[in-house]
């Protein structure tokens, strides 16, 4: 059951169109996810509309080789669909360039953003050839209740929070969809006021879930330190045969930045700017740094010192540091 808190005065900042502008925050009691968590009150932050769409999602009819591809926003989602959607077909570079990964590998729940009529992206998702690719931003108590009833294939790629915040700053301003300025998004960002927060709860409760065996849990650090090992451990996740040397050296080549941001079936940035949804600004870049630490020159002393103090007071109370899930960032 969807329970929604009853706040008042967020602000209408999240900037999404038509109905979906008011926001609410919403939870479920997690039932059948293998961690014990008060998941009845870690709420989302999410457009009102979610509540029409809600039982689509949640009562979604999951597939035993259904993977999904789970993160928060900015943590590296596109570059792990790509990735994993390789390794899942094959690697059929052939459909890979006729077709953008957006559409082999389809985000299940941007329709809680977009009203997007009879042609949605549940529907979009369940039509997608097997075995399925679907990307979500949900967090685990908000998924589809069978991907754990199911136990299907689940990976999740986490990002530090100051490279994400910057990375989300740049995305909801640059495509029209945050009415603030920057400093404006550190606070709405903290205070969980943007759909999709609060962070820590999402990768967190994630992370403490690495070790289940239907879970793939990485980080963007370590695909950005070593995706030659990540690739490797994700074939034996995804069940499909070890890469040779010439496979890896070639998937690694099309993984990587330069490469996707010129590959126009991988990199997002036209199908934002030409969806029509918002005036996106004429600079925008989906593909915009994708590097570790793009925080320490776009964030000011003040606002980093924020973002590790507010991270300190969630992980402190379970005694883990941020090094402990990102490394040295
Ligand atoms: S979204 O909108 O939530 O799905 O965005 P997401 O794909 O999760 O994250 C976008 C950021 O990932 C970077 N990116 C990459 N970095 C390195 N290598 C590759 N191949 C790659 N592909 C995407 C992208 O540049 C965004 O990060 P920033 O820091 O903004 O550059």
């Amino acid at each position: 059951m969807l329970h929604i808190a009853p706040t008042k005065n967020i602000p209408d900042n999240t900037g999404q169109p038509t109905k979906s502008q008011q926001v609410i925050r919403v939870s479920t009691d997690g039932d059948f996810i293998p961690l014990k968590w008060n998941w009845a009150e870690t709420w989302l932050t999410v457009p009102v509309i979610f509540k029409d769409i809600y039982k689509r999602i949640y009562d979604f009819e999951v597939k035993e080789d259904d993977v999904f591809i789970v993160t928060f926003p900015k943590c590296g989602t596109t570059w792990m669909q790509e990735a994993a959607w390789l390794l899942l077909n094959n690697l059929d570079y052939e459909e890979a360039s006729r077709s953008h990964v957006l559409k082999r590998s389809v985000y299940m729940d941007i329709s809680i953003l977009y009203e997007m009529g009879g042609n949605d992206s549940i529907a979009m998702a369940a039509e997608l050839k097997s075995p399925r690719c679907i990307k979500s931003h949900l967090p685990p108590h908000l998924l589809p209740r069978q991907i754990w009833q199911k136990k299907v294939k689940l990976i999740y790629c986490a990002r530090n929070p100051k490279d994400v915040l910057v990375s989300f700053s740049h995305f909801l301003r640059g495509k029209g969809a945050y009415r603030g300025n920057a400093k404006e998004f550190v606070d709405d960002f903290l205070n969980a006021n943007i759909t999709y927060t609060p962070y820590w709860p999402h990768v967190f409760t994630m992370w403490q879930m690495r070790a289940e065996p239907e879970v793939f849990f990485i980080t963007f650090e370590e695909m950005k330190s070593n995706l030659r090992g990540v690739l490797e451990r994700l074939a034996v996740f995804l069940e499909k045969p070890a890469l040779t040397e010439a496979q890896m050296e070639k998937l690694l080549k099309h993984l990587s930045f330069e490469n996707m941001k010129a590959n126009q079936q991988a990199n997002p940035t036209e199908l934002i700017k030409n969806s029509g949804k918002r005036i996106v600004a004429s600079d925008f870049e989906f593909m915009r740094r994708g590097i570790v630490g793009s925080y320490k020159d776009e964030l000011s002393e003040e606002d980093q010192r924020r973002i590790n103090e507010w991270s300190e007071q969630f992980l402190g109370q379970f005694n883990v540091s941020m090094t402990d899930i990102f490394g040295d960032i």
